[in-house]
């Protein structure tokens, strides 16, 4: 589940979601979680829910922000070659959340808060703050009755979901 709890940003479109489409990709072709236009006056943003994961799913997340042009961000170049708009987004380059440099806050059991810059902060700043979005397992979530191919589950891709686990591996994201 995600909530779009609010963010600072200059006159852009910000687009949050899972996996790490293709740069030349439509919005329809990727699972966008938010796209939220600062350029207009701020409105609600229903919660969003993006089914069922399995235990143990990891998931990558990416930001693509238009302040200044198109620019990506994929949480999924952390550990294969980070860009600096990877690591604006999905670090906190100064540790202003002393999080240890991640932008993943723990709120609970199975609950985190993203403090994300967007892809463009990294020309700029390092405030954190144009995305806050809090992530949760529904735990009365029930499984699919019909179980995926584990080819769509690869199609997930991996990073994130690790972290927010809180367990295991550790990862700075
Ligand atoms: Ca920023
Ligand atoms: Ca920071």
């Amino acid at each position: 589940m995600f909530a779009y709890l609010g963010g600072e940003a200059g006159p852009s479109l910000q687009e949050f979601g899972i996996g790490t489409p293709a740069e030349s990709s439509s919005l329809a072709d990727r699972n966008a979680v938010f796209v939220i236009d600062y350029r207009l006056p701020p409105v609600l943003v229903p919660i969003v829910s993006k089914g069922y994961f399995w235990s143990g799913t990891e998931l990558d997340f990416y930001n693509l922000s238009d302040y200044n042009g198109n620019l990506f961000a994929f949480s999924s170049r952390l550990t294969s070659g980070a860009l600096q708009p990877d690591l604006a987004v999905f670090t906190d380059r100064d540790n202003s959340l002393h999080l240890g440099g991640s932008v993943v806050q723990p709120v609970g059991d199975n609950a985190w808060i993203l403090h994300l810059d967007d892809a463009w902060s990294y020309a700029y700043d390092d405030d954190d703050n144009e995305l806050l979005i809090k992530v949760w397992v529904d735990q009365s979530a029930v499984p699919p009755l019909v179980i995926p191919e584990p080819g769509s589950l690869a199609l997930l891709g991996v990073g994130v979901v690790a972290l927010l686990a809180g367990r295991g591996r550790r990862r700075v994201v």
